[in-house]
Order: structure tokens, then sequence, then C-alpha cells
């Protein structure tokens, strides 16, 4: 290998060095700190902003067993709601499911994320764990051989090396897990699903006691609790389109009309604190590994905000890399570390076809002019299929919930 001027620069080690403070990184980190496994979070933002960051908030039943069975869920226990209605709303009137009576009649828990980031963080800290914020990663460099080395900028700008026997990328799809992965290592399937949503978050309590997916000419509106005092909206935009591209009385004006406020009953109005335009795409990579290098959360796979799984393939993946890594550290087992990606990639699969369902429920996605009404058609079985049948019910409930 050539000198780089990262030969000159401070090091430091850990067994493993975990790149990113977002719930996948901080279960991994937590986990591996209780199975006394050295390691370190790298974290490219501030501490504030990792604990305030709005995003998920519907945690799956098998999140919260995960969380539960590692004593993570003390926050989530005391503030979390449990929920277990949807409402559709569509040109041919209304319907609700009780996901809690339907499938494996188990209930959403409504948890913001940034909760629960900050529950995590606060608990991986007290348990002695190292954390260094405004520490980028820039790059993974000898992935395939027995000592990873991770080039990163601290906090003052300066350029320090970590290495590591293993590295876990935990940040993101734009991180730098997934940026040093080498030309042809790891296939990566992707899908534009040709949609996108301006998503809202709005000092306003919930309007209705469900969430809300209204499908409607002009386009698709949702409706999420995130507490008694938050919402999050969802309104379908022109893709391409700026977030500010609509006032805040002409986002309210559009909600009410696609979600039926005449009909159904006005939307309690707030101010809105947070957009965002989230292009509706997906991707997998396969395999989620390169030599020690493992790919965790959405630096795995990128999944659409459609059926809310994102967050909880990240805490699930953690947990079996945190296995896995501690069975190969500790008792010197390497066998869970080869199934890592099979295992996870089995889950993500699942999750991906369900979002890809629900993409298919809520909207038409003609891929030609021609195709749209065929779609159209499509899409309104789809529906009336989820209204009438017991069986599709079932199904819905089952996978709405699971990961
Ligand atoms: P995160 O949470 O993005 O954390 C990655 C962390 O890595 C840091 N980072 C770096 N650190 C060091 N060096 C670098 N080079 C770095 N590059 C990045 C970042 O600062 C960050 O702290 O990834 P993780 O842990 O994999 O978790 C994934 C989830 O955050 C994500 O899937 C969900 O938020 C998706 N999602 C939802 N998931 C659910 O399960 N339920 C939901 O209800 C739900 N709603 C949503 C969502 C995502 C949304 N957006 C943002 C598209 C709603 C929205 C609007």
């Amino acid at each position: 290998m050539t000198e780089s001027r990262y030969d000159r620069v401070a090091q430091d080690s850990a067994d493993v060095v975990i790149l990113g403070a977002g719930p996948a990184g901080l279960v991994l980190g937590n986990l591996l700190l209780r199975a006394g496994i050295d390691c370190v979070v790298l974290e490219r933002a501030g501490r504030e902003h990792v604990r305030t960051r709005a995003r998920a908030g519907f945690l799956a039943p098998n999140t919260v067993r995960v969380l539960e069975r590692n004593g993570l869920d003390e926050g989530l226990r005391r503030r979390g709601q449990q929920h277990g209605v949807c409402e559709f709303r569509t040109e041919d009137g209304r319907f609700r499911l009780d996901y809690t009576n339907l499938g494996r009649r188990e209930p959403h828990t409504v948890y913001p994320q940034q909760d629960l980031v900050a529950d995590l963080l606060a608990d991986y800290l007290d348990a002695g764990g190292r954390i260094d914020f405004e520490t980028e990663a820039l790059a993974v460099r000898d992935a395939d051989g027995p000592t990873p080395a991770v080039t990163v900028r601290d906090r003052d700008g300066r350029p320090a090396r970590w290495r590591a026997r293993y590295v876990a990328a935990c940040d993101g799809r734009h991180g730098a897990g997934r940026g040093s992965l080498p030309p042809g290592a790891v296939r990566c399937h992707h899908r534009d699903h040709g949609v996108s949503w301006l998503g809202l978050l709005a000092e306003a309590p919930p309007s209705l006691d469900a969430v809300g997916y209204a499908v409607h000419p002009r386009g698709f509106a949702g409706h999420m609790a995130r507490s008694r005092e938050i919402t999050r909206y969802y309104l379908q935009c022109e893709p391409g389109a700026g977030t500010d591209a609509w006032s805040e009385d002409a986002i309210w004006d559009e909600l009410a009309v696609r979600m039926g406020a005449a009909r159904y009953g006005p939307l309690l109005r707030g101010r809105i604190v947070q957009r965002s335009v989230v292009r509706l795409e997906s991707d997998v990579l396969e395999p989620l590994r390169h030599g020690n290098l493992f790919l965790v959360g959405d630096a795995a796979a990128l999944i659409s905000p459609s059926a809310a799984k994102g967050a909880n393939l990240a805490v699930l993946g953690a947990e079996v890399l945190a296995l896995a890594l501690t069975d190969a550290l500790a008792h010197g087992r390497t066998e869970p570390l080869e199934h890592y990606s099979q295992r996870c990639l089995a889950h993500i699969w699942r999750a991906q076809e369900f979002s890809h369902w629900m993409i298919r429920l809520l909207h038409g996605t003609p891929d030609s002019e021609e195709s749209a009404p065929f779609q159209e058609g499509l899409r309104r079985a789809r529906i009336a299929a989820l209204r009438t049948s017991r069986a599709q019910q079932d199904w819905f409930a089952e996978n709405y919930v699971g990961v």
C-alpha cells in the first residue's frame, strides 16, 4: 500500500468501529457494550442534531421486543402510545381496519424516532460507551483485510484514522460505508417509484384517531400521529417540487380537500415545523458485506416510507449483527457473521415487497400515459379487495406490523 497522509495522523483503535449514531448504530453500540465488546461510534453530526432529528414514529412489535429483551425500552414503555387502526378514504367512501383484531393481532407503538435515539444515546453513554460527534467518516480502507481502517475528519477538521477488526456502516444511504465499496463488490438493486411526497411535521394534534390514507384524484394525502401535540402529514407532490412550492395555508387547504374534511370532519391546523420532499425510492444492496465491512439499516437498504419499515429494519439488522459480532469476537465463532447478509436480506425483501404493494395501493404509478387507466383500475381493485376481503385484511395486518 502506498503511504497516504493518514499514515502520519492520530490513530486509535477499537474492535468494532460503528459509523453513524442513528437507530442502527446506537442499538448496535448498546448491544456490543453490554456483551463486553470494545467499540466506538463515529457520528458526523453534533449531539443536539442527532437527539432532535424527527423522522420515523411507528415501531413494529418485533422492534419493541428487540428493545425490551435488551433493556433499551424504558422510555418507550413510559411514553410510547399503542396504535392499531388505519382509515382509508377514497372516492368510494371510507373504511377502517382495526389491525389489532386482524392478522397477528398486534399494534404499533408510536414513539418518535428522535426520542428513541435520545434514549439509546443516554443508555450508551451511561454504560460508558465511546462516541465521537462531529466526526465524519471519509472512507473505509482495507475492508477485505484483517484490520480495516476508517479515515475521518474530526471536529476540528483534522484528519485522523481508526483501526478496527470490523466496521459496521450504519451511516445511511450517502455515508462512507456505501461510498467505500469497490466497484462490483456489492450489487445495488434500485427502484424509483416515480412518486414524490411532501413530508410535513405539524405542531397540531392528530385530527383522527387512526392513521389516515386518503386516495384522491388530486393525489395522495397521509395523516400519522406522532404525539398528542405533533402530527406528520404527507402530500403527494410533483416529482422535483421544492419544499417551498406551497404556502402553509395552501398545504392545509390541499390536505383538507384530499382528506375529505368537508365530509369527515375538519383538520386541526397548526404551525408546520418541518418540510422535506421524499422521493419514493427503494434499493437493496446484496450482499450486505464486503470483507470485514458490514452494512446495516439505511446503508443496507433504502425503503420508501410508505409502510414505515426503515427504522424497524435498522433495529432488527443491528441486533442480528451484534449477536454475530459477539460470537466472533468473544467466542471465536465466525459462522453467524457468514449468515448475517442472508438473514437480513430475507427480512429486507419481505419489507420491500409490502412497501411496494402499499405504493401501488395508494398510487396508480403508471409507467406510460396509455397504461394510466389500466393501472388506475388495478389500484381501485386493490382498495376494493382490502375493503371487502377478510383474508386480504389479515394479510395486510400481518405485513403492516411485521418485520
Ligand atoms: P439514520 O437514522 O439515517 O442514521 C445514520 C447516521 O449516520 C450519520 N452519518 C455519518 N456519520 C459519520 N460519518 C459519515 N460519513 C456519515 N454519514 C452519515 C448521520 O448523521 C446519521 O446520524 O440511519 P439508520 O440508523 O440506518 O436508521 C434508518 C432510519 O432512520 C430510517 O429508515 C427511518 O427514519 C425511515 N422512516 C421511517 N421508518 C420507520 O420504521 N417508521 C416510520 O414511521 C418512518 N417514517 C422515515 C419516516 C423516513 C423519513 N424520511 C426522512 C425519508 C418518515 C420520513 C419522512
